[in-house]
């Protein structure tokens, strides 16, 4: 059984800064990963590669691709290029990782996962991202988090991670409220959200409802937090570390 892990654009760029690399921190979560025996698919968000142009252009309007072609190659080129940083370096350090580009996949009415499922079974890992498809001649913005879901009903992974700028799930907002406690493990009937701000593809309650979809697929989602990368080769270990399970 497979583990789908999505890095957060958050986590692997400067979000504030167009195309801006958090070099350091992908290269030691590549290193983690590099040690890691776990059957994986790869996502990885759009961060400053995506998010600020495409609301630039108000591409987070799905529509007709016609008179558009010009922002949305521009954006679709700007995540290929974050994606091929990520697989360069991931390469780097002997992770056997191919690009699978969302729009070469989600070019009908359902994502076509075969070539995910080859690779995977031929000891690659796959790695897709936060892209534009294109359909009929409408596009539309497709986050990491929506691939997570329709890859979770596909492969019906053992585990989805997110990969986070926090440490998990808190009863109430930690920046706001010093007292706020964390949640180690909760059910997603049980998870309540407070909406927060949104970016090109949605906001926190949004993210939260496709989660819970994909406890449906998958025996657990974990939320941890990729600035602290030892957790996260804590979890592949099979280590007890923070962060927040839903089942
Ligand atoms: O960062 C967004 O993907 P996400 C993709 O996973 C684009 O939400 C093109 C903004």
């Amino acid at each position: 059984m497979v583990i789908v892990l999505k890095l957060g654009g958050s986590i692997i760029t400067e979000k504030d800064s167009y195309r801006k690399i958090n070099e350091e921190t992908i290269v030691k979560l590549c290193d983690i990963l590099s040690k890691s025996k776990e059957k994986m698919v790869l996502i990885h968000g759009a961060g400053s590669f995506g998010h600020i142009l495409a609301l630039r252009h108000g591409l987070e309007k799905p529509g007709s691709s016609r008179g558009r072609e010009g922002p949305i190659s521009r954006v679709m080129s700007d995540v290929l290029t974050l994606d091929s940083a990520i697989i360069d370096k991931l390469n780097e350090k002997g992770v056997r990782a191919v690009a699978v580009p969302p729009h070469a996949v989600y070019h009908g009415s359902r994502p076509d996962f075969k070539i995910v499922e080859t690779l995977v079974d031929y000891g690659f890992i796959p790695v897709l991202y936060g892209d534009i498809i294109i359909h009929k001649g409408k596009y539309r913005i497709i986050s990491g988090d929506e691939i997570a879901l329709d890859l979770s009903r596909r492969l019906r992974p053992r585990s989805v991670v997110f990969v986070t700028d926090v440490d998990g799930l808190y009863d109430s907002d930690p920046k706001i409220n010093k007292r706020a406690k964390f949640i180690p493990k909760i059910m997603a009937s049980e998870i309540e959200v407070i909406d927060t701000k949104r970016d090109a593809t949605g906001s926190m309650a949004g993210k939260m409802e496709r989660i819970k979809k994909i406890v449906l697929y998958t025996g657990r989602v974990i939320i941890i937090n990729g600035k602290r990368p030892n957790r996260i080769r804590d979890f592949l270990e099979g280590r007890e570390t923070r962060s927040t399970v839903i089942i």
